[in-house]
């Protein structure tokens, strides 16, 4: 499919989708986002693909929603629109693994992204920020929430009501991010760990990114006992015998995904 706003490239069983919108420092607007969930989508159906991965510029993963599209929008409009929400669902829904590979800014929509996808790898120049307070407005994509369950209340509460900047040793610091790396091996680094989980087979890496989820969503208990009954289902695939086998084997598992 031909993007305007992205460029969207699958090589080796990874999609890489870059934010291109660099006059706006990627700022979300309508076409990216439903173009962000095309190429989501796309990859999801893509048989070929075993893991995504999003980014956006060095300076600028994506400075948040478009202010400029946004701002002369009435409650009417964005209530009856449902702005966002049906494109943000969609990449919410991949079974596929996708990485946030941030560098330089990522604010408002643009923290939200990355916090919706399965983890942040960053560049040692990214800046995280919910300043929407700033516009007198607040998070509509789920900052709120995410980053509360990712930092804890008090620094949750900080981004949001100061609209300050955290640098990416903070990030990692207080677990927002997996890991920090260099900006210049950021792409190295995010596509590395691509390539990694694209080595395992499917179907344990779609329960653990299920199970893991879960976690969001349920008790202790009902998540212990969620990831129990997928642990032992993963012993009726031929990859669960494969992967055993060839550890004692001393060999490379060769997984087929079933
Ligand atoms: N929207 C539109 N345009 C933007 C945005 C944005 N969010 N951010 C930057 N731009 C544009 C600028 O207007 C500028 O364009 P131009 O050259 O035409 O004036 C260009 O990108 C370059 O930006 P700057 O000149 O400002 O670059 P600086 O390096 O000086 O500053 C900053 C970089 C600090 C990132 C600054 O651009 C900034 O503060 N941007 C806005 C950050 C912000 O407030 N983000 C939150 C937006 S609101 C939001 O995300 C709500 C999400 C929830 C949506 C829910 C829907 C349901």
């Amino acid at each position: 499919m031909a993007y305007k706003t992205l460029i969207v490239e699958t090589q080796d069983h990874i999609t890489l989708i870059k934010l291109n919108r660099p006059e706006a420092l990627n700022a979300l607007n309508s076409a990216l986002i439903g173009e962000l969930a095309d190429a989501i989508d796309e990859a999801n159906r893509d048989d070929k693909v075993r893991c995504i991965v999003i980014t956006g510029s060095e300076k600028a993963f994506a400075a948040g929603a478009d202010i400029k599209e946004m701002s002369e929008k009435s409650f009417v409009d964005v209530y009856m629109e449902n702005l966002f929400a049906d494109e943000f669902d969609r990449l919410c829904r991949s079974r596929k693994p996708i990485i946030a590979a941030v560098a330089g800014y990522a604010l408002g929509g643009g923290c939200e992204l990355a916090m919706a996808c399965d983890f942040i790898i960053a560049g040692d120049n990214a800046k995280f920020g919910q300043p929407e307070i700033n516009l007198g407005v607040i998070a509509g994509i789920g900052g709120t929430q995410r980053l509360t369950r990712f930092v804890g209340k008090s620094k949750a509460m900080d981004m949001h009501l100061t609209g300050r900047f955290m640098d990416a040793a903070e990030a990692e610091s207080c677990g927002l991010v997996s890991r920090v790396v260099p900006a210049k091996k950021l792409m190295e680094e995010a596509m590395g760990a691509a390539a990694k989980i694209a080595e395992k087979s499917m179907v344990a890496v779609y329960a653990a990114k299920e199970a893991v989820n879960r976690s969001y969503e349920t008790t202790l208990n009902e998540g212990i006992l969620f990831e129990r009954r997928l642990f032992h289902s993963l012993f009726a695939s031929e990859d669960q015998k494969e992967g055993m086998a060839a550890f004692m084997e001393k060999r490379e598992p060769q997984f087929r995904d079933k």
